[in-house]
C-alpha cells in the first residue's frame, strides 16, 4: 500500500467538506467553548482574476492555515475565513473586452479559485465564504457609506460625531456661524470682538434653511466636492497619478490626460491623521509598513503666516516648516492654479502667466516636484509685504509649489531651502542668510559643546539643517542668537500676537476621492434632487443594487470639458431616477472604488449571515476585542493578518480609517482593525531571455553543456517574481497533480523564512516529496498495508529527541518560523528509519506536529492508526520539559570501594546534587544501609566514591 497522495488527498477534502471540519463557532453557537482564547487569523482575500491560483495565493493562504490548524489544536477557537474582493476594473476591462457580464465572469472566477484553494486542502471557514460583489455584502458596504454621511469629525472629542449633534450644537447658540461656514464661539460683546473673524456672523437659526444644509453637509464625513481630477476623455475616465506617465498621457492608451475640476465624493480621512499616526503605536506591525504609513500620512509641524499684497487688501497665506527664517525671505511664489493669481497678476504679465498656468496644467504633481535641472516660473508683476520687515518681496508663480499642499503659496528663503534656492539662482532673486550652522567641536578640556563656526556661510548651496540666528530683528522681535526650535517658537508667538499667524500643521494625507465613473462597483445610497439638494437613502431601502445593464463602457469622448457621463448615466430611466410625492430625483450615477468593499470585509467574516446589523455585537467583541485575545495587552482586532507590502498605504490605511470611525460611533469595540500584521515575502524564479531580450517560456528551456538553450538558441537566466510577465509560472495545480498538495505545501514553507523572497527551484520539490514517502514507509508496510507502530515503551534517547522536536516545532510555529519546524520533523523522521517499528507514542506525536503542515497525509496515518475522529480538533502535543535536559553525564558510584550503582544526572548538576543523587539511588541506599556515610567525594565528571563504615 503505496503513498497514493492523489486519492488520499481527494479523501479528506471530501471529509472536511461533510464534516464542516473547519467552522468556527460564535458565542451563542451550540457547542460554543468560552473557555477557549480566541483566534482570528486572516490573509489579504484575492481578487477573482481568470487565471485561478497562483503561487503567492498557495504560499499566502498555505501559511494562514497551518497557523489556523495550529492553533486550533493548541486549544484555541480559531476563526480562518476567505472571500473575494471581486469588484474592479479587471472583471470590468474583460467585459468590455468579451462582451461577457461582470457578473458572470466574477462568479466563474469565484468557482474556479474556490475548487483551487479546496485543492490545496485549505482549512477555510467555508460557511461564512462572501464577495464584496454579493448584494448581501454591499448592503453594508453602503450602510457604512451613510455612516461617514451622518456624521462629522468633532474636534473637541477628537472623533466622529453624528452630525445631529453638531446640529444641536449649532442651534444651542453656543456657536455662530460665519460667511464661510466657519464657526465662531459665541463672543461676549458683539462679533467685531473676535480676533481676526469678519463681521457678519449668523445665528445657527438666523440661516436660511439652505444655508444650513450646505453648511451641515460641509462638515460631514463624507461630502461631495469639486475637486481637481486627471481626466482622460478618450477613456472616459478619472486617472489616478500613477496611471499618467511622465508625458501626460494615460499609462494604458497613450492618450491626453487634463486636469479639470468634477464633483466627486469625498472622505473626509485627513480629519483622522493624527489618530493614524498616534495609533500605530498600539499596533504589532512590522516597523517598515509603519514608517511608510507614517510617511504617506507627512506630518509637518510649521506655522502659517499673512503677508499682505503691497497696494490691496488681500492676505497670501504660506505655510512653512521654517517660521525662524522669515527674515530671510526674498520673494514668494504661488501654484500656478492659486485663485489669487488672477487678481494679483499685472497686465503687462498676463500673457506670460495665463501661458505658463496652460504649460503646468498638463504635468503631474508627481513629475512637478520631481527635482528638474532648471526651475521655471513666471513673475506675476506683483509684491507682498513681509511682516518682519515690511520689505516688497516680488510674486512669482512656479509649478514646484503645489495647490493641493499647505494653503498653495510659499515665502521662498533661498538660503535655507534648496528648491528656492535653484529658483534663485535661476531667475537672479536675492539670497539672504539668516540661520548659521551650529558644528559641534570639542571643547579646550574635551568635552563635546555646541560651538558656532566663525566662517562666513557658503551660498554655494542652501543650508537647509539647524542652527542659530543672525540678521534676524526688526523694532520688536530680536531671533539673533537663537537656536532654531527656540527661533521657531519665539517667531510664531510673536506672529500670533500681532493676528499675522499661528502655528500650524499640515498633512501630506488627502481627502479621499472615492467616485469612480464605472459600472462594476457599489453603486452608491445617494439621490439628487431637483434643486441641487443630495438625499442620502434611508438605510431601510438598502442594498441599492448595481442595475443589469448590457452595455458598460465608460463614455469615451474627444471634448476634455464636456459633460461627464458615467456607464451608469446609461442604465434604465426607471433606475436611473426615483419619484418621491410628486419631486423626480436622480440617482448617484458614480460607483464606489474597489478599495471600499476591502475596508471591512474582516468584519462580516466574523457574522456574515447577518440580516440585521452589519456584523453582531456580541460575535464582534469577541473575535475583536483584545480581552479575549492573547497576549492580553493586544490593540485588539485580527491576531495576525497576512499580506502583501504592496498594501502598506492605501488598503491598510483605508480599513483603519473606517474602522475608526465605526469605533467612534460605537459600533466596533476596538480602536484598530489589524492587532498583528506580518509581511510574507514573494516566491521568485528563474526567468530566461532570448537574445532579442524577450521573456521565453521558463518550462521551455534546457540545460546543455552548461548553457541555457530554448529552442536551439542560447538564452541568458535571471530571477524574478513569478508570474505571467517572466513567463516563469508555475501554478499550484499543477504541482498538486504532480506531487500533491501536502508536499507543495510543505515545499512552500521549507523554501525559507516566510517574510523573505525566496527562489523557486523545482528540484527540490523532490527532496520534499520523498520525505513523505520515508514517512509513510516509516509507518506502514507497503506490502501487507499494516501499520508498523508497537505498543512498546519509547526508549530513553527517542523519548528525548521526540520532546527536542515538539519544543522546536512548536517554537517554529509561535515565530512563524516554519521552515525550522519542518527541518526539525524531518530530521526525527530521519531517525525513524532505521526502527524495525515505531513507538505508538513517536508515530502520534509526530503525525499531530507535521499534520498543519501536510494535513492529508496526517490525517490518513491518524485514522490508520484506528483514530475515528479528525485530528485537527486533537491537542497539541506537549512539550515535557524535563526530556530537553541533552547532555547528561553517567557517575559510577562506589560504596566503600566497590562499585555498587550508575547514576544519571544532568551535565550542569553541581557537587550537592550529584551527592543526593548517589545518596537516594536505590542499590546505593542498600549498600550503605547499617553503615555511617563518613565521607562523600565526587570526582568531577568521572565517579562518586562514598566512605562509609
Ligand atoms: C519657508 C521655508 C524655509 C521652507 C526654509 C523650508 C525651508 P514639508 O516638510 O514637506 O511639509 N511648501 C509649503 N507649501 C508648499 C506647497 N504647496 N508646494 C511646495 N512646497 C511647499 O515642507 C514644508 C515646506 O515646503 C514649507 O516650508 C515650504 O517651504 C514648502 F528654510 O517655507 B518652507
Amino acid at each position: 500500500m503505496k503513498y497514493d497522495f492523489r486519492a488520499i488527498e481527494q479523501k479528506w477534502q471530501t471529509y472536511w467538506d461533510e464534516h464542516r471540519t473547519f467552522a468556527a463557532l460564535n458565542p451563542g453557537d451550540e457547542g460554543f467553548d468560552p473557555d477557549k482564547p480566541k483566534f482570528y487569523v486572516l490573509a489579504m482575500f484575492p481578487y477573482p482574476s481568470g487565471a485561478g491560483a497562483h503561487m503567492g495565493h498557495a504560499l499566502n493562504y498555505s501559511s494562514t492555515d497551518i497557523v489556523a490548524r495550529y492553533k486550533r489544536m493548541a486549544g484555541h477557537n480559531v476563526l480562518h475565513p476567505i472571500g473575494f474582493d471581486a469588484f474592479g476594473l479587471p472583471a470590468e476591462q474583460y467585459a468590455v473586452e468579451c462582451g461577457i457580464h461582470p457578473k458572470i465572469t466574477t462568479e466563474q472566477n469565484i468557482s474556479n479559485l474556490t475548487a483551487h484553494f479546496r485543492r490545496l486542502g485549505l482549512g477555510f471557514d467555508w460557511d461564512r465564504r462572501l464577495s464584496t460583489t454579493d448584494p448581501d455584502y454591499y448592503r453594508w458596504t453602503q450602510w457604512i457609506f451613510l455612516q461617514l454621511v451622518h456624521s462629522w469629525f468633532d474636534p473637541a472629542q477628537g472623533g466622529a460625531r453624528p452630525i445631529d449633534e453638531l446640529e444641536q450644537k449649532l442651534s444651542s447658540e453656543q456657536l455662530y456661524v460665519g460667511p464661510d461656514g466657519e464657526f465662531v464661539a459665541a463672543p461676549a460683546e458683539g462679533l467685531d470682538a473676535i480676533g481676526g473673524t469678519p463681521i457678519g456672523a449668523l445665528k445657527w437659526h438666523e440661516l436660511s434653511p439652505d444655508d444650513q444644509r450646505r453648511i451641515l453637509d460641509s462638515r460631514r464625513l463624507a461630502y461631495i466636492d469639486e475637486v481637481e481630477v486627471n481626466w482622460c476623455p478618450a477613456l472616459g475616465t478619472v486617472l489616478a497619478n500613477e496611471e499618467i506617465t511622465n508625458e501626460g498621457l494615460s499609462d494604458s492608451g497613450n492618450h491626453p490626460v487634463f486636469k479639470r475640476p468634477l464633483r466627486q465624493w469625498m472622505l473626509r480621512i485627513t480629519a483622522f491623521a493624527e489618530r493614524l499616526l498616534e495609533d500605530l503605536q498600539l499596533v504589532d506591525w512590522p516597523e517598515p509598513i509603519k514608517i511608510m504609513q507614517r510617511n504617506w500620512i507627512g506630518r509637518s509641524e510649521g506655522a502659517t503666516v499673512d503677508f499682505a499684497l503691497a497696494g490691496g487688501d488681500d492676505i497670501i497665506s504660506v505655510f512653512t516648516t521654517r517660521p525662524d527664517t522669515l527674515f530671510g525671505a526674498t520673494y514668494m511664489v504661488l501654484a500656478p492654479e492659486h485663485p489669487l493669481v488672477d487678481q494679483v497678476m499685472t497686465g503687462e504679465q498676463r500673457g506670460a502667466v495665463t501661458q505658463y498656468q496652460l504649460d503646468s496644467q498638463r504635468r503631474s504633481d508627481i513629475d512637478r516636484m520631481a527635482e528638474a535641472d532648471t526651475k521655471t516660473g513666471v513673475f506675476t508683476g506683483a509684491y507682498a509685504i513681509n511682516p518682519v520687515n515690511d520689505e516688497s518681496v516680488p510674486i512669482w508663480i512656479a509649478d514646484y509649489v503645489l495647490m493641493g499642499y499647505g494653503t498653495g503659496a510659499i515665502m521662498a528663503v533661498p538660503a535655507h531651502d534648496q528648491r528656492d534656492f535653484e529658483f534663485a539662482r535661476q531667475f537672479e532673486l536675492p539670497i539672504r542668510v539668516v540661520v548659521q550652522p551650529m558644528v559641534v567641536r570639542p571643547a579646550a578640556d574635551g568635552a563635546p559643546v555646541g560651538h558656532h563656526t566663525d566662517a562666513p556661510v557658503s551660498i554655494e548651496q542652501a543650508f537647509t539643517g539647524e542652527g542659530t540666528n543672525l540678521d534676524s530683528e526688526n523694532d520688536e522681535i530680536s531671533l539673533n542668537g537663537l537656536q532654531t526650535p527656540q527661533a521657531k517658537t519665539a517667531i510664531t508667538q510673536w506672529l500670533q500676537q500681532k493676528g499675522i499667524g499661528r502655528h500650524n500643521v499640515q498633512y501630506k494625507l488627502r481627502d479621499w476621492l472615492f467616485s469612480r465613473q464605472r459600472y462594476w462597483g457599489e453603486p452608491f445610497p445617494i439621490l439628487h434632487g431637483p434643486d441641487g439638494q443630495v438625499v442620502a437613502l434611508d438605510e431601510s431601502v438598502l442594498p441599492v443594487e448595481l442595475p443589469q445593464m448590457e452595455q458598460f463602457k465608460p463614455h469615451a469622448t474627444d471634448d476634455p470639458s464636456g459633460p461627464v457621463q458615467t456607464p451608469l448615466s446609461r442604465a434604465s430611466e426607471s433606475w436611473i431616477h426615483v419619484e418621491n410625492d410628486g419631486v423626480t430625483y436622480t440617482r448617484e450615477l458614480n460607483t464606489m472604488p474597489q478599495w471600499a468593499g476591502s475596508c471591512w470585509y474582516y468584519l462580516r467574516f466574523i457574522d456574515p449571515e447577518n440580516g440585521e446589523r452589519f456584523v453582531g455585537q456580541d460575535a464582534e467583541r469577541y473575535w475583536m476585542s483584545g480581552e479575549e485575545a492573547e497576549p492580553q495587552d493586544s490593540a485588539g482586532g485580527v491576531d495576525l493578518y497576512v499580506g502583501g507590502v504592496e498594501h502598506a498605504v492605501l488598503h491598510l490605511l483605508y480599513a483603519r480609517f473606517w474602522h475608526k470611525v465605526l469605533f467612534d460611533l460605537g459600533h466596533v469595540c476596538s480602536p484598530e482593525p489589524f492587532g498583528r500584521l506580518y509581511n510574507q515575502g514573494y516566491i521568485q524564479a528563474y526567468a530566461y531571455k532570448d537574445s532579442r531580450g524577450l521573456y521565453v517560456p521558463a518550462e521551455e528551456v534546457e540545460q546543455k553543456n552548461g548553457q541555457f538553450v530554448h529552442g536551439g538558441h542560447p538564452v541568458t537566466r535571471e530571477f524574478g517574481k513569478m508570474g505571467k510577465s517572466l513567463k516563469n509560472s508555475v501554478t499550484p495545480d499543477e504541482i498538486c497533480d504532480q506531487y500533491g498538495a501536502d508536499t507543495l505545501r510543505l515545499f512552500l514553507m521549507y523554501l525559507g523564512p516566510l517574510d523573505q523572497s525566496k527562489l523557486w527551484n523545482p528540484r527540490d520539490i523532490v527532496g520534499v516529496h520523498r520525505f513523505l514517502q520515508r514517512l509513510w514507509r516509516n509507518l506502514v508496510d507497503e506490502q501487507i498495508g499494516r501499520m508498523l507502530v508497537s505498543n512498546e515503551q519509547t526508549p530513553l534517547p527517542l523519548r528525548r529527541r521526540l520532546h527536542a522536536t515538539i519544543k522546536r516545532v512548536t517554537d517554529g510555529m509561535e515565530r512563524l518560523s516554519i521552515n525550522t519546524a519542518i527541518a526539525a520533523l524531518i530530521e526525527l523522521n530521519n531517525e525513524l528509519v532505521s526502527l524495525e517499528t515505531v513507538p505508538r507514542e513517536v508515530a502520534q506525536t509526530t503525525i499531530q506536529l507535521l499534520s498543519p503542515m501536510a494535513p492529508h497525509i496526517c490525517e490518513q496515518l491518524w485514522h490508520m492508526l484506528g483514530h475515528e475522529h479528525t485530528l485537527a480538533h486533537e491537542s497539541w502535543p506537549q512539550v515535557d520539559e524535563a526530556m530537553l535536559i541533552e547532555d547528561q553525564i553517567e557517575y559510577p558510584v562506589q560504596v566503600a570501594g566497590r562499585l555498587r550503582s550508575r547514576i544519571v544526572v544532568p551535565a550542569d548538576a553541581d557537587q550537592s546534587d550529584i551527592e543526593s543523587a548517589a545518596l537516594a539511588d536505590p542499590k546505593v541506599q542498600s549498600a550503605i544501609e547499617g553503615r555511617t556515610v563518613q565521607k562523600v567525594i565526587v570526582v568531577d565528571g568521572r565517579m562518586v566514591n562514598i566512605v562509609a563504615r
